[in-house]
């Protein structure tokens, strides 16, 4: 006879590189317990794989996670062998998403929240605000900022709660401490613990100095942008190798004086350049579905925001990417 394996675990996968994701695996950690994996968009989808075949998995949350083309239907199809397993699973984000995708998810009865008008956080703590504390209101709120979304409808009422100075600063210092601790996952892993435990940002040890060292590193990007940004009629774009796109991408669309922006990295591990698309407030064009579709096209992925975007792009094919995007522009 075969034993049956309880099911207990409950997972969380998040997005690891900026303050909605870490925020949002806080709350959830906050809520429901479990552990946490931490994802980018490169390797989401290998992250995710060894759940497919866990016996013990009982809750999975994915948040601030988005779906492109290239991993839209990989996903859906895990999620169903999931779901076969009677695994709970709920996904809830804001990037654009095709109806269609969310469709085939909730007919598999896995419970979406999806509102491409407030952050990945705000979401989580509105959906399960009963089992959450006060201070999880202002990590929803700071991470509202950090993704330009604390004017929204439910983000705005957050942010009231909280003194506007005290968010800023908690926010920003926030940001710069997952930013310029990538390469260290067991520090971020560290970062949602002490979220999830109610510690402020200004509680965890070293995190005000470590930020200063990372705005005096943004200083130096500034002046490196300026001096090697190129141009081309619809945007301004620059390969970045000794810091991230991300960080340096708000530079090249300012700097630039275009309503779009592209900043670029090689990912020596998966042979790809991870690119960071921004667009100005003057901007007309969708960036994330248009990145979507070109990616589609030339190969690569990518998809987000309407003004702000990411994707991976085959080395050999950037330049035919920041051409797609420059001639899309023109219309
Ligand atoms: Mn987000």
């Amino acid at each position: 006879m075969v034993a049956k394996i309880k099911k207990s675990k409950i997972v969380c996968v998040s997005h690891r590189e900026d303050a909605d994701g870490i925020s949002s695996a806080a709350l959830i950690k906050q809520a429901f317990g479990g552990e946490t994996i931490l994802v980018d968009y490169p390797g989401m989808m290998d992250s995710m794989e060894p759940l497919r075949t866990d016996q013990k998995l009982k809750e999975l949350y994915i948040c601030d996670v988005g779906l492109n083309k290239k991993n839209e239907s990989d996903f859906v199809e895990l999620l169903t062998q999931l779901r076969k397993r009677s695994v709970k699973v709920a996904y809830i984000d804001h990037h654009d998403l095709d109806k269609k995708i969310i469709k085939q998810l909730e007919k598999i009865k896995v419970k979406v929240v999806h509102d491409t008008n407030e952050c990945a956080s705000v979401q989580v703590y509105n959906t399960y605000k009963n089992k959450l504390k006060d201070h999880a209101a202002f990590i929803a709120a700071c991470a509202a900022i950090t993704d330009y979304m604390e004017d929204r409808p439910l983000g705005s009422k957050l942010l009231q709660i909280f003194d506007r100075q005290f968010a800023l600063i908690s926010a920003t210092v926030m940001t710069y401490n997952i930013v310029g601790h990538q390469k260290e996952p067991d520090y971020l892993l560290y970062l949602v613990d002490e979220l999830s435990e109610s510690k402020y940002p200004h509680e965890i040890p070293n995190s005000y100095e470590f930020a200063q060292l990372q705005v005096d590193k943004l200083a130096q990007i500034f002046s490196k942008v300026k001096k090697n940004m190129k141009v081309k009629k619809n945007l301004g774009y620059m390969e970045i190798t000794d810091s991230g796109a991300s960080g340096a991408v708000n530079f090249v669309l300012g700097l630039s004086g275009k309503d779009v922006g592209i900043a670029y990295k090689e990912r020596i591990d998966y042979g790809v350049y991870a690119v960071s698309v921004r667009g100005s407030k003057q901007c007309k064009i969708h960036l994330g579905k248009l990145v979507n579709k070109i990616t589609a096209e030339i190969g690569g992925s990518g998809g987000g925001h309407d003004k702000a975007c990411g994707a991976s792009i085959p080395k050999a094919k950037i330049s035919k990417f920041i051409n797609a995007i420059n001639s899309a522009l023109e219309k």
